[in-house]
């Protein structure tokens, strides 16, 4: 007599058509979903990416590649802490994370990469021409110059250079304490963005998740990290069910803010988790965000995070421990920023 496990081994391994058809695994896309595309990202330098990737969103392309050209667009900017641009760790050197993930589970990330312009385009051929997830360091700089990305002359931009040399006069690896009415400090403790001349903030990180006119989910993420951060810290943004989860049959999330706080709570995964269960995207954000205020206690008055999540009927919700995240919003009707809830 065949036993139970013989017989779901027999049917899952035998039938010829499961081998051959890829989509088989797929999961369903939900059918009758009103407000798609829609492509979601955090802080405002979401709004210019979001331009990049609702031009294929709005042309009926895939949301994989809208994120990838999305972020690739504030990776690319000069006068940002995303990319080549960003304040660099406390030895002087740009390190660079990064990951992507599809609506099959597919996924790919870099860590600690140096030199690479795109890190996401890294990450994605990661996910596509490797048997692997996670590259980092000098062997994530080798493929992608195996791959054809040029290898950057390592300097540092000019507000950069400024912000080190500040830096550098007290060296202080330390988290500032936020205070958020008289500094505008959003609490990234060591990860304080920078402030323009024009009094607006730039973040070292964007998250960008989005659904196309099929219904299908992706997601991406990229970041420096934290400016003047340990050489060789890595955060959550690079590490999938941290930073960034897809999970086509519920909903997707990304992060934001203090990532070793993400990382113990396996943050975008748990918030996707918190989506099957049945919570809205907003009540899953404000969950996690909850789970992470009670580890860290009275501490937690002195970091910022911030999850934003995008369920697969379309719905979009975000939850940050402080106030001042928002996120930038596109899809058929709107193209805005959005102000997240918060704790305070
Ligand atoms: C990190 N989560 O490396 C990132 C930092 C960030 O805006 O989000 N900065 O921990």
């Amino acid at each position: 007599m065949i036993n139970r496990r013989k017989f779901i081994m027999t049917s899952v391994f035998s039938s010829a058509a499961v081998a051959v058809n890829k989509n088989f695994f797929a999961k369903p896309a939900v059918i009758g979903v009103k407000n798609k595309p829609i492509v979601i990202s955090t802080w405002d330098t979401g709004l210019e990416a979001n331009k990049a990737a609702w031009k294929i969103l709005s042309a009926g392309g895939r949301a994989l590649d809208a994120v990838e050209s999305g972020v690739m667009v504030t990776e690319a900017s000069q006068n940002c802490c995303v990319g080549l641009g960003a304040n660099p760790d406390r030895d002087g050197f740009v390190t660079l994370d990064a990951s992507i993930m599809d609506e099959n589970f597919n996924c790919g990330s870099v860590a600690f990469l140096e030199r690479i312009k795109h890190p996401i385009s890294v990450a994605r051929r990661v996910m596509e021409k490797t048997p692997h997830v996670m590259l980092v360091g000098i062997g994530a700089q080798e493929f992608a110059v195996a791959e054809g990305f040029p290898l950057e002359p390592q300097k540092l931009s000019p507000e950069a250079q400024k912000a080190y040399n500040e830096w550098l006069k007290k060296s202080e690896y330390k988290p500032p304490p936020i205070n958020i009415e008289n500094t505008g400090n959003q609490g990234h403790g060591p990860f304080a963005p920078t402030r323009y001349d024009d009094g607006t903030w730039n973040h070292d990180t964007i998250g960008m998740v989005a659904m196309d006119a099929h219904g299908n989910l992706s997601g991406s993420c990229t970041t420096s990290g934290a400016g003047f951060k340990m050489r060789g810290r890595v955060g959550d943004s690079p590490i999938i069910g941290a930073g960034l989860y897809v999970d086509n049959e519920v909903g997707a999330c990304t992060s934001t803010g203090q990532g070793e706080d993400v990382i113990r709570v396996a943050g975008s995964h748990s918030v996707v988790e918190c989506m099957r269960q049945g919570l809205s995207p907003e009540e899953a954000c404000k969950k996690i965000i909850e789970r992470i205020v009670k580890i860290k206690g009275e501490k937690a008055k002195e970091i910022q995070v911030a999850f934003l999540a995008l369920s697969n009927t379309g719905e979009v919700g975000a939850f940050a421990i402080h106030k001042g995240f928002s996120y930038a919003l596109r899809d058929n009707g709107n193209e805005k920023m959005v102000n997240a809830k918060s704790f305070d």
